[in-house]
């Protein structure tokens, strides 16, 4: 009994350079070839407007994953798939080819200068939530104890309010 029990995490896609749709098609194959990685699901891609400086429309989703790789060696898969797609990281806010983002990793809650999670502004962004909301409503955020679908509703609320 030495095998690690795989975890379901929860991966953000994100483009919003050159052939968008391939990138984060090509993205997912990649993740799912990686070792300790396999893509349980993903949700559709959504063509959302970029939050933060000007920039082009991004495309956006979610996928479910299960693995057996610990926090810290997943970021560095997810940084390893980045930069294999051509990303540089320059600018905290700017325009990248491909953004992969550790949003939920089972129920774990980790606050280090290198990695936090659940991710710190996935409460505030629909291009996150509204996407992990097709294949994750019922999915719950340890921190605040709310579902994925009612912190969707509650930033839909705000938006209109
Ligand atoms: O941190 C994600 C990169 N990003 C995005 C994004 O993925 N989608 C949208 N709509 N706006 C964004 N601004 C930044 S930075």
């Amino acid at each position: 009994m030495t095998e690690n029990c795989p975890t379901q995490a929860v991966i953000a896609l994100g483009s919003n350079l050159g052939d968008r749709e391939n990138t984060l098609n090509q993205a997912l194959a990649t993740l799912n070839q990686t070792e300790g990685i396999r893509v349980i699901c993903h949700s559709r891609w959504l063509e959302t407007k970029p939050v933060g400086p000007e920039q082009p429309d991004y495309l956006n989703g979610c996928a479910i994953i299960e693995t057996t790789l610990a926090p810290q060696q997943l970021l560095d898969a997810l940084l390893a798939i980045e930069k294999q797609f051509g990303r540089v990281r320059k600018e905290r806010w700017g325009a990248r080819t491909l953004d992969l983002d550790i949003i939920f990793y089972g129920e774990l809650v980790l606050d280090t200068p290198q990695l936090q999670i659940p991710h710190p502004r996935m409460r505030e962004r629909s291009f996150v939530l509204l996407p992990l909301a097709e294949i994750a409503p019922n999915w719950r955020d340890p921190v605040t104890k709310i579902t994925v679908g009612e912190l969707l509703a509650r930033l839909t609320t705000a938006a209109t309010h």
